[in-house]
């Protein structure tokens, strides 16, 4: 019985060394640490330079980060927007 409990100690502590080391493979994969900045997106998927970022100009999956951000729910992101967000 005592056996069997230390295994599965070491089988959890072995689950949770591999997935926090998988989320900061996750976490550095970009290119950059933490949040990029809004001058960053602009200058990465501003297609009609309007100094926003509408959710058809930008990947879905980023789309999907930044929609939290769009305060008035108009489609896009604006600069003071994403500062305050
Ligand atoms: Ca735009
Ligand atoms: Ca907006």
């Amino acid at each position: 019985m005592m056996r069997r409990l230390s295994m599965w100690l070491v089988v959890a502590g072995l689950i949770s060394a591999t997935m926090a080391s998988a989320a900061d493979a996750n976490s550095t994969k970009g290119g950059y640490r933490g949040r990029p900045s809004f001058d960053m997106l602009l200058a990465a998927f501003d297609e009609d330079e309007n100094e926003e970022l509408a959710e058809d100009e930008v990947p879905m999956r980023v789309w999907w980060r930044l929609s939290a951000a769009d305060a008035d729910e108009n489609g896009s992101v604006s600069r003071d927007e994403f500062e305050s967000f």
